[in-house]
């Protein structure tokens, strides 16, 4: 991962001569300065946050060595950010062959944090695993005080530079507690957005306290004035069972109790905690040494290996599958499963388009043998709830018959429909899916200023006729029988299995698929069953950051024959100065309130050109929190629903 440096460009050390911890050294932070990207992603939102995750990291690793049960965070009015643990403190001593404090060395060196610790089990990791020093690199400023040795001892960097020594600031006083304190503030030159977002910080802390039940993670955001929002506190006794009663809170379980398997002890320590609901989708999460792996891997398989095995048995044995009449297939033993399972590998291979995908053989046996053998246990220990569960089965595999019946029957429709496409779609010239675009356009109406609008050689318009199905309530069935979504699957060019693991990212004729909806509470609404759409059955093309969200303007201000289109109230305000001057009076302002009051051009210049146009991206950082926003918005429970909304609603402004 470090770059290569040409000898000119090392450092001499005190003999004028290049040795190999010169060479750690330089390697590290410039080439980290210089490629900021490589080591935590990107320089945008989520390089940012990346930051935290990786000081916390470090933190969870010395709980995880079960030296710390206490992690603090906040958020500073400048967007600082400092994290506090109760460990054992990074070490001050000085190191034997860099000749300065570890913590220096650990704080300036790629990689080292480690170093001193061998016989530890290191699991956590962040983004790559890099070290704090990577974020020391990409700050301006760090400063790091550590309790340790019956000392405070603190040291301040510059843009990964020591600024001054390790000062001994004064004796540590009786009972105070040893740890680590990292306080630092992003580099501005290197990151393009510096505003953290609470929310972002939030939904990982949680996550990190169910993975690690008994630690205590708080979150607090000096730069809220409502004090009732500025700080929250994450702690777990329950660990991956509380987990999954959290991300379920909207829906409704068929069974009594929660499926609980561990066994921290063994070669590879596995957690898992699972439970069935009267839904209809699956949502399986996964970690490896706490972080998400959104593409699965041996964990993942053998885990649904041993689902099916065990279930299938059961099955067969109950006597239930007599009269049923069906063939039971894999998916049947997922449909309205919750489950979160976490295992700690010691050396991870990850794999796959976005590195998340777990590569080591080894676990797969691991995981499927405990499985196998404790979830027959349960089944055998609990005969109503497994009878609950078989039954449900059951009905899936009778849905999912009747779905493939109505999936032939569209496959056969669009066959003889010439060429496939739905009739509604306005296609695009170009045949190459990189450049090409599908708006997705609420109402019929803007659909036809959008067909008059576009560029259509690479921008392809299809046009949408009232709500969209919500997908958190209906079966596969009923799902494939929806117009609008038979139509978005067609023009996309992919099938629709409800198995992520049978979708073809190959075959998705555009790679940028842009939901452009009004600007008010429907527009809101309709953009989230898109969203819950494509995120329940097209989930590789938001992991693969093909979803956009058009921006069009709130406003537009006119003086003559000057106009300035304006995204908020204060670039509204910003417009009226620049071009009343002295006296507004002139200027005319026109709200638009949706997409149809906008004429073509209007369209074109503020919304779909490519040169001017503000596109929102949409990622899943965190598919946990999707799972329950997508389930709580569009869920059976009205009360999470209400208290989600009024928790959000200050969000509830469109962000450029
Ligand atoms: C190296 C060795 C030891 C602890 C740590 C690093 C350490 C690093 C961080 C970073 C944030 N919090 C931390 N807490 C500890 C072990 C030192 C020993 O053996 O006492």
């Amino acid at each position: 991962m470090a770059e290569t440096t040409t000898p000119n460009d090392l450092p001499e050390n005190d003999q004028g001569e290049y040795d190999a911890s010169n060479i750690q050294v330089l390697e590290g932070l410039e080439a980290v300065r210089k490629r900021p990207a490589m080591y935590i992603g990107d320089v945008g939102l989520r390089g940012l946050h990346h930051l935290v995750y990786e000081v916390v990291d470090n933190s969870i690793d010395e709980a995880m060595a079960g030296y710390c049960d206490r992690i603090e965070i906040v958020i500073h009015e400048d967007n600082s950010i400092s994290v506090k643990d109760n460990g054992r403190g990074i070490p001050v001593d000085m190191h034997l062959t860099e000749k300065r404090p570890a913590v220096e060395v650990v704080m300036t060196v790629l990689h080292a944090g480690g170093k001193f610790d061998k016989d530890s089990y290191k699991v956590s990791g962040g983004l790559h695993g890099v070290g704090v020093s990577v974020v020391n690199g990409l700050s301006n400023r760090l400063e790091v005080t550590i309790n340790r040795d019956g000392f405070v001892w603190r040291q301040t960097y510059e843009k990964g530079d020591p600024v001054t020594g390790l000062e001994k600031v004064r004796p540590m006083e009786k009972g105070e507690a040893t740890g680590t304190a990292i306080h630092f503030i992003p580099d501005d030159t290197i990151f393009v957005e510096t505003v953290y977002r609470f929310d972002t910080l939030a939904d990982r802390m949680r996550e990190l306290a169910f993975l690690n039940k008994g630690l205590t993670i708080s979150l607090e955001d000096c730069r809220e004035e409502d004090a009732s929002l500025a700080r929250e506190e994450y702690h777990s006794e329950g660990g991956l069972s509380e987990f999954v009663a959290y991300l379920d809170e909207a829906r409704t379980p068929i069974h009594d109790g929660m499926i609980v398997i561990e066994d921290e002890t063994g070669e590879v320590p596995v957690s898992l905690a699972m439970r069935y609901n009267n839904g209809y989708t699956e949502n399986v999460l996964s970690f490896v040494n706490n972080i998400n792996t959104h593409e699965g891997g041996t964990h993942v398989s053998g885990f649904r290996r041993a689902l099916t095995r065990v279930l299938k048995g059961y099955a067969d044995n109950s006597g239930l599958l007599k009269n049923a009449k069906v063939q039971l297939s894999g998916d049947d033993f997922r449909e309205g499963i919750t489950a979160i399972l976490s295992v700690k590998v010691a050396e991870p291979q990850f794999e796959g388009q976005t590195k998340t995908k777990l590569g080591n053989g080894e676990v797969q046996g691991a995981v499927e043998s405990l499985v196998g053998v404790r979830l027959a246990e349960w089944l055998d220990d609990h005969p109503k709830q497994a009878k609950r569960i078989v039954q449900k089965v059951i009905l899936s595999a009778q849905a999912r018959t009747a779905a493939r019946k109505a999936r032939e029957l569209v496959q056969r429709k669009s066959a003889f429909g010439g060429g496939g496409l739905p009739g509604k779609l306005a296609d695009c010239a170009s045949k190459d899916p990189a450049e090409c675009e599908l708006y997705l356009v609420e109402g019929d109406s803007a659909g036809g200023s959008a067909k008059q609008a576009r560029d259509r050689h690479f921008q392809a318009i299809l046009p949408l006729r009232g709500k969209i199905l919500n997908v958190e309530k209906a079966r596969l069935d009923k799902v494939l029988d929806n117009e609008e979504i038979k139509n978005m699957v067609t023009a996309l060019g992919v099938g629709l299995t409800g198995n992520p693991e049978e979708f073809d990212l190959h075959k998705v004729r555009y790679h940028k698929i842009v939901l452009m909806t009004d600007a008010d509470v429907d527009g809101a609404h309709i953009r989230t069953l898109l969203l819950t759409f494509i995120y329940r059955y097209l989930r590789p093309l938001l992991e693969a950051g093909f979803i956009y969200i058009a921006l069009p303007p709130l406003y537009r201000a006119k003086k003559g024959n000057r106009e300035i289109y304006a995204w908020n109230d204060a670039q509204l305000q910003e417009a009226i100065d620049q071009l009343g001057g002295e006296n507004a009076r002139g200027v005319g302002v026109q709200r638009y309130k949706g997409l149809g009051e906008m004429n073509p051009e209007q369209l074109w210049e503020t919304t779909m050109d490519p040169e001017r146009r503000t596109f929102q991206q949409v990622t899943i950082e965190d598919a946990a929190a999707a799972d329950r926003t997508f389930s709580t918005l569009m869920g059976d429970a009205v009360e999470p629903r209400r208290k989600f909304i009024e928790r959000n609603a200050r969000y509830a402004t469109i962000d450029t």
